[in-house]
């Protein structure tokens, strides 16, 4: 009696450790306002619902027990019913609609009914800013809410992400589809959080360039810098200066094809950014970087002569001539014409490695350059070398390879880090890496993560810091399978630092939530390195 007796002490002892560690997996967690290092390895597996798995991490997370299931019967209600609420309700059943089978219904309503999804701007708290929103699962709903529309639709990204991986398969799975139960209250640290394509070394199609975008507005990204000229092409139609693209738009590196988007074009690689809350940026280089268009136009070369066009890797030969009016009459057609195909408020003008322009030409020049953006009511971004004007407060220096970025900043203008050693996603992973450079060394996934863009500038106080931006230059890719090689799974580690808190952050916490992303990159069929360091599945 008495080992029986005590045999069962032991077995109800064991019963509740395992129930508490149970409750400790994956439900019950302290409400935090810092990320926590997780204990258990993040899964998506419909069996264990977590809400660990997701990036960028949530501001703050607190999860609930239970879950909810999505079924066909399952609505979508939107309030108020106003034309872009009822489109970000669309754009979420759009993404549900292949895996589940599901067409749900979105509808107008006051209030949902139990068993559905609510999307509303109605009574959110408005402290949660332009891009922050707050989300409810309960095992009788999903209840997403935000101040504007782009914090909701940042909040479907979380409600995709919280649904198993399979979510993301192009054609009908098994499911269930549950999402474990829990409150989200979330908002980004940064308001910049982009990532550049560089279009003009080689070219890709609108199709890939949406493609792409889809990738950033699924970790949060809202902007979206388009590098659209350089020595070895030019990209966009200019209509008062068409041989830009006629000639100019025709090269690329290594003799590939070349190819330019019509204005058109443009306007729908914009269009389709915006309804993804995502600004477009578009870069025209200059004064170097500019062989494509000293090619097309003769008169633009202090000499009078067209150079041949480019099709080399070399940088920092061409330069515009800087004591032409002409130059300044092409310009402000150039970005007149840029300016007004672009509804964001930035014009990047490059200002990178003028290093045949002598260095009080490089002065005057992107002075007046500012001038002009400034004229056409743009904001000017350039990179670092801008520093050295005297800058607008409202124009910004993009950082990538020096501390140049505090001259800005000393002026009271913004700065955006790049910095190549970490955010280059054209640096190769490692010494095996088929594509890419290494320059600035490599850039492992580790190395993407673990930086903090606000103390990599000495002596620059935080609100100066605008953002993060991943650039991809593409030199040495030639198909979108090239591009989603070099970003993931890098670009989700950068989109978690512009989003993110700080506090909190390890690699070996946000390794183990890469590994759950990785299910879902495979699911949307992205081309992306396994890196060893990551120990994907
Ligand atoms: C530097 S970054 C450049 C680009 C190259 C890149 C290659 C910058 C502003 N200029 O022209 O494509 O390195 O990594």
């Amino acid at each position: 009696m008495y080992f029986h007796r005590s045999w069962h002490a032991l077995a109800v002892l064991l019963l509740a450790s395992f129930l508490l560690a149970s409750c400790n997996l994956p439900f019950t967690q302290t409400p935090t306002e810092v990320p926590t290092p997780m204990t258990t390895p993040a899964s998506t597996s419909p069996s264990v619902l977590t809400m660990d798995a997701l990036i960028p991490l949530p501001a703050s997370v607190q999860p609930a027990p239970g879950q909810f299931t999505l079924t066909a019967g399952t609505g979508i209600f939107v309030d108020p019913a106003t034309p872009e609420l009822t489109a970000i309700g669309q754009y979420l059943a759009d993404k549900l609609k292949p895996a589940t089978g599901y067409k749900l219904p979105v509808t107008a309503a006051a209030s949902a009914p139990a068993g559905s999804i609510f999307l509303t701007t109605n009574g959110a708290d408005p402290s949660l800013g332009d891009e922050g929103y707050t989300l409810t699962v309960t095992s009788s709903g999903v209840r997403l809410q935000a101040p504007k529309p782009a914090g909701l639709f940042h909040g479907v990204q979380t409600i995709r992400q919280l649904l198993p991986a399979a979510i993301e398969m192009s054609s009908q799975q098994p499911g269930p589809w549950a999402m474990p139960a829990g409150v989200i209250r979330d908002q980004p640290r940064f308001a910049w959080r982009g990532a550049m394509l560089d279009v003009a070394r080689h070219f890709f199609s609108v199709k890939d360039v949406e493609t792409y975008i889809d990738l950033l507005a699924y970790y949060k990204l809202n902007v979206f810098h388009i590098h659209l000229t350089d020595d070895q092409g030019w990209r966009l139609e200019i209509k008062s200066w068409p041989d830009l693209t006629a000639k100019g738009g025709s090269s690329a590196v290594n003799a590939d094809p070349g190819g330019f988007y019509t204005q058109e074009q443009y306007k729908e690689i914009v269009a389709y950014a915006a309804r993804r809350y995502i600004t477009v940026v578009p870069e025209i280089d200059m004064p170097s970087h500019s062989n494509a268009a000293l090619a097309s136009y003769a008169e633009l070369n202090c000499d009078g002569k067209a150079p041949p066009l480019y099709a080399g890797t070399e940088v920092g030969f061409s330069s515009f001539c800087v004591a032409k009016d002409e130059t300044y009459k092409f310009l402000d057609d150039v970005i007149g014409e840029v300016a007004a195909l672009t509804p964001g408020p930035y014009i990047h003008i490059g200002g990178d490695e003028a290093k045949s322009t002598p260095a009080a030409d490089y002065l005057t020049f992107v002075q007046k350059v500012q001038d002009i953006v400034k004229a056409h009511g743009k904001i000017m971004v350039g990179w670092e070398e801008v520093s050295k004007i005297k800058l607008l407060p409202t124009s910004i220096a993009q950082a990538w390879t020096s501390d140049l970025a505090t001259q800005a900043a000393a002026q009271g203008s913004k700065v955006i880090m790049s910095p190549a050693t970490n955010a280059y996603l054209d640096m190769q992973y490692d010494p095996s890496t088929p594509l890419g450079q290494h320059w600035a060394g490599y850039v492992s996934v580790e190395d993407a993560y673990q930086w903090d863009p606000t103390t990599s500038l000495r002596g620059v106080p935080e609100d100066m810091f605008e953002g993060i931006e991943a650039p991809l230059w593409s030199e040495t890719l030639r198909t979108l399978k090239d591009i989603e090689y070099m970003a993931f799974p890098r670009l989700p580690g950068l989109a978690e630092l512009a989003w993110s808190p700080l506090a909190g952050r390890n690699w070996n916490e946000y390794r183990l939530r890469l590994v759950a992303q990785g299910e879902r990159l495979t699911a949307m069929g992205v081309n992306f390195y396994h890196a060893p360091e990551v120990g994907f599945k």
